[in-house]
């Protein structure tokens, strides 16, 4: 069955994040050319754009791979804004890319002004088992804390759960209800506030 016109499917952005070299661009190229790119160059940022269906219903997705470097780190505000939904992606073999996971979430969060917002986080390289630095049950501990879905990937060949961590996000996007007033923290603090 050929895609529906554009006007009637929802367009999704989605916005890939996490530390340099955690995989970022080898699962997005994956999900969306269906190679896996076994060099490694630094993105500075990339766009992509693509009509998928989910569960059956069919959306456009405009996914975002943003520049794990630090250098390129004042740029993430900017990207961060503009998300419908994030993959924050570490590396099973780099523990200082799970540590970091946290700042992309709070400033996710931050950014929105929310208190959660739509994310999966993403372990990926977990082909490379012998080189593993943080476990799944690590990861699934963080991620419980931080009440946000997990999955394990790897964007090499044969791929796995590529597919599956995109369609996630759009499956996340879709259950979160409609932005409220007392969904944003600000609103909630200012109410707080006037109850002290
Ligand atoms: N074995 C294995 N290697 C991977 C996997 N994902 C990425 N790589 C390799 O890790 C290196 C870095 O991958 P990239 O996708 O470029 O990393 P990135 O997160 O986009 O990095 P920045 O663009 O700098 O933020 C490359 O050499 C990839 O081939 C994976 O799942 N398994
Ligand atoms: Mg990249």
């Amino acid at each position: 069955m050929s895609a529906p016109p554009v006007d009637k499917v929802a367009t999704f952005k989605l916005v890939v994040v996490g530390d340099g070299g955690v995989g970022k661009s080898a699962l997005t190229i994956q999900f969306f050319q269906g190679l896996f790119i076994s060099d490694y160059d630094p993105t500075i940022e990339d766009s992509y754009i693509q009509h998928t269906e989910v569960d059956g219903q069919w959306c456009i997705l405009d996914v975002l791979d943003t520049a794990g470097q630090e250098e390129f780190s004042a740029m993430r505000e900017q990207y961060m804004r503009k998300g419908d939904g994030f993959l924050i992606v570490y590396s099973v073999t780099d523990r200082q890319s799970f540590d970091n996971l946290m700042h992309f979430y709070t400033q996710i969060l931050r950014v929105k002004d929310r208190d959660s917002y739509p994310m999966l986080i993403v372990a990926n390289k977990v082909d490379l088992d012998h080189l593993r630095s943080v476990t799944e049950e690590q990861g699934k501990e963080l991620a419980a804390q931080l009440k946000v879905p997990y999955i394990e990937t790897s964007a090499k060949d044969p791929p796995l759960n590529v597919d599956a961590a995109f369609s996630e996000v759009v499956r996340i996007i879709r259950t979160q209800p409609p932005e409220t007033e007392n969904k944003k923290r600000r609103g909630r603090r200012h109410h707080k506030c006037t109850i002290l």
